[in-house]
C-alpha cells in the first residue's frame, strides 16, 4: 500500500503528499477520505500523520492506516513535529518566564525531539539578553538571538528549519510571523496590529496545515497553540519534563516526592546548592499547582 503524509485536513478530507515527493507550494496533494473504522475513532488521523492509503479509480484515495507517531502536539493536533521554536522578544513585550516554561514543558510532554528558544527583537536592546536566557541555556536548551528587523540570526534560523517539520510557538506580538517572512519572503504573512483572532472571528477554529518554506523546511501553520492543557499532565511526571532536574530526582527520599513540601528532596537540595535555577524551580511549583487545582475541581 502506498504511504504519504497528511498536509492538511478540511471538511472530512485529508490532503496527502505522496511519499518521496518534496513539499512545495505547487505540489499536487491527493485528497483522501478515511476508512469507516478510522472515522469512528476521534483523532485517529491528524495533520502530520504518516498514513497508508488505497488509491481509488477516480483519482482520490482512502486512508487505511495511520503509522505510529514520533510526537503529538495536542491542541491543535499535529503529529510528527520534529522541532519547536519557542519565540519571545527581549522587549515589546517583555519575556513572560512562566509562559516560556509552560511552552517548554508542553514541548517536552509532546515528545518533540528538538526544542529551541528564539529570542527576537535584538535590535531594540541587547542588554542582559544572555542573563535573561541563562537558566534556559544552563538547562541545556539551545537559544538563538535574532531580529526580524535587522535580519540578525535569520540564516541560522533558516538552517535550523532545513529538512524538518517545525512549529513556532509563543505569545502574539513577539514577531513569529515577521521572522517567517524574513526567512521566506514568499510567505507574506500578516504581521502586527490586526489580531488574527478578530480576522477569523472568535469561534472559527482553523486546523493546522504544513507549509513549505525556503530551502526545504516545513513549518506548521497554526492559529497559535496554547499551553493551557498542561493541567492534563500527571503530577508525578512533571519534574521529568525539566531535563536538568532529572539527575537529582533519584536522590529524593520518597519515590512519590512532588519536590514541593517533602523533606530530603534531591531537587530542593540541588536548588539550595545552586545547581538548578530558582526561576525554573518556581515555574515547576506553579505548574504543579495548576495540576493540583484541576484535580481538586473534580
Ligand atoms: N523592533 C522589532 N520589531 C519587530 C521585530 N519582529 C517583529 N517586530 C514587530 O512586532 C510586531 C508583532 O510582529 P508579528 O510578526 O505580527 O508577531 P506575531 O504575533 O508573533 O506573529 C510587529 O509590529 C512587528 O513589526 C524585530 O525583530 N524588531
Ligand atoms: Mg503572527
Ligand atoms: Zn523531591
Amino acid at each position: 500500500m502506498p504511504t504519504g503524509q497528511v498536509i492538511k485536513t478540511y471538511n472530512g478530507f485529508y490532503y496527502i503528499k505522496r511519499e518521496g515527493e518534496a513539499l512545495t507550494l505547487s505540489t499536487e496533494l491527493l485528497s483522501c477520505r478515511l476508512r469507516g473504522r478510522l472515522k469512528r475513532e476521534k483523532g485517529a488521523v491528524v495533520t502530520g500523520d504518516i498514513v497508508q492509503y488505497e488509491l481509488l479509480g477516480d483519482g482520490t484515495g482512502v486512508i487505511e492506516q495511520c503509522l505510529p507517531r514520533k510526537s503529538l502536539l495536542h491542541r491543535p493536533a499535529v503529529a510528527n513535529i520534529d522541532q519547536v521554536i519557542i519565540t519571545f522578544a527581549i522587549k515589546e513585550p517583555d519575556v513572560n518566564s512562566l509562559l516560556l516554561n509552560r511552552f517548554l514543558v508542553l514541548a517536552e510532554w509532546s515528545n518533540i525531539p528538538e526544542i529551541v528558544i528564539c529570542f527576537n527583537k535584538m535590535d531594540l536592546s541587547s542588554a542582559h539578553s544572555e542573563e535573561i536566557m541563562k537558566p534556559y541555556m544552563e538547562a541545556g536548551y539551545r537559544v538563538v538571538f535574532v531580529s526580524a528587523h535587522s535580519r540578525r540570526g535569520i540564516d541560522e534560523l533558516r538552517r535550523l528549519l532545513k529538512d524538518r517539520v517545525t512549529v513556532f510557538a509563543g505569545p502574539s506580538g513577539v514577531g513569529k510571523s515577521s521572522l517567517l517572512n524574513a526567512i521566506d519572503t514568499e510567505l507574506d504573512l500578516t504581521t502586527g496590529g490586526i489580531s488574527e483572532k478578530i480576522k477569523r472571528g472568535k469561534h472559527t477554529t482553523r486546523a493546522a496545515c504544513l507549509l513549505p518554506v525556503a530551502d526545504g523546511g516545513i513549518v506548521v501553520d497554526t492559529p497559535g497553540f496554547s499551553a493551557a492543557e498542561l493541567e492534563q499532565l500527571d503530577k508525578g511526571s512533571l519534574a521529568g519534563y525539566f531535563p536538568e532536574f532529572r539527575p537529582f530526582m533519584e536522590n529524593c527520599h520518597y519515590n512519590t516526592c512532588t519536590h514541593s513540601h517533602e523533606p530530603d528532596c534531591g531537587i530542593k537540595n540541588a536548588l539550595s546548592d545552586g545547581l538548578i535555577s530558582q526561576e525554573r524551580y518556581d515555574a515547576y511549583l506553579n505548574i504543579l499547582q495548576t495540576i493540583l487545582d484541576r484535580k481538586k475541581a473534580y
